[in-house]
């Protein structure tokens, strides 16, 4: 008979990771397995946007330096008070992927101070496993495989980048487009209801087939909602899409 996968209850009593717990208690209370990723270049997009979509996700995905105008005190103070508001996590998807003295100043200091306000931020773990200690008080989602077309993560990469991933305690989980083991959450970009692929290089696919195949804990989706007409409606689909799917793989 064909493995089930664990449920977010399962994994939440195996969870050690504070933000791993996190994250399991608020789909379970949401039920939603959704990330927003928002990708806007100004401010009020980015506010507006996690206003609207909040009540239906898990976490806000950012890219906080693609923001033409970033302020501590005008983008960070109302997007921390939106995350409590509606109960979602700040994903930080800054992907690091230097020494650790580097990361650790990229963390913390500069611009954006990732350190001040992300629950989750993104690294790859190409520096090695020492690299990844820098990041305390939060937790770390590993790029084990990318969804664009041509990607460097080939099995022989993922194989060598599991291992440093199993063994780092700071590591809640992994974005990847396969199937990991079931002590670490997997994340799933490269989700879209509507088409295959942009000119870029990005490959889609659906919320349906990511987590039925490979049993992905979280979708992140971008264009899909924050491009829709209207991203609340869309970004309720989604969501609906992704636990009945996670439902029926149970
Ligand atoms: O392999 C990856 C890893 C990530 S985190 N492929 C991705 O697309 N991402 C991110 O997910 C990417 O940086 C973007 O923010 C989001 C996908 O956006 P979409 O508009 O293509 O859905």
């Amino acid at each position: 008979e064909e493995k089930k996968r664990l449920s977010y209850e399962q994994k939440l009593e195996v969870a050690e990771h504070s933000f791993a717990k996190k994250i399991l208690k608020i789909a379970i209370e949401k039920r939603s397995n959704l990330i927003a990723s928002a990708d806007f270049i100004t401010t009020k997009e980015l506010l507006d946007f996690a206003d609207i979509v909040g009540p239906h996700i898990v976490a806000l995905k950012t890219h906080i330096d693609i923001l033409n105008d970033f302020d501590a005190d005008e983008t960070i103070l109302p997007l921390k008070n939106l995350a409590t508001k509606h109960n979602f996590l700040l994903m930080e998807d800054r992907k690091f992927a230097d020494i650790g003295n580097t990361q650790d100043l990229q963390f913390s200091y500069g611009t954006y101070k990732i350190s001040n306000w992300a629950d989750l931020v993104t690294s790859h773990v190409i520096g090695g496993s020492k690299s990844l200690d820098c990041f305390v008080n939060v937790g770390v989602v590993a790029i084990l495989g990318m969804s664009s077309q041509g990607t460097l993560t080939d099995s022989h990469y993922r194989e060598e980048a599991m291992k440093v991933i199993e063994n780092h305690p700071n590591i809640i989980g992994c974005v990847a487009q396969n199937q990991i083991s079931d002590n670490l959450l997997l994340f799933t970009p490269g989700v879209n209801l509507g088409t295959t692929g942009d000119d870029k290089g990005q490959q889609y696919n659906s919320p349906e087939h990511v987590i039925k195949n490979y049993n992905t804990d979280f979708i992140i989706v971008g264009r899909g909602i924050y491009k829709a007409d209207e991203p609340e409606q869309e970004a309720v689909r989604y969501k609906n899409e992704g636990w009945k799917a996670y439902e029926a793989s149970l």
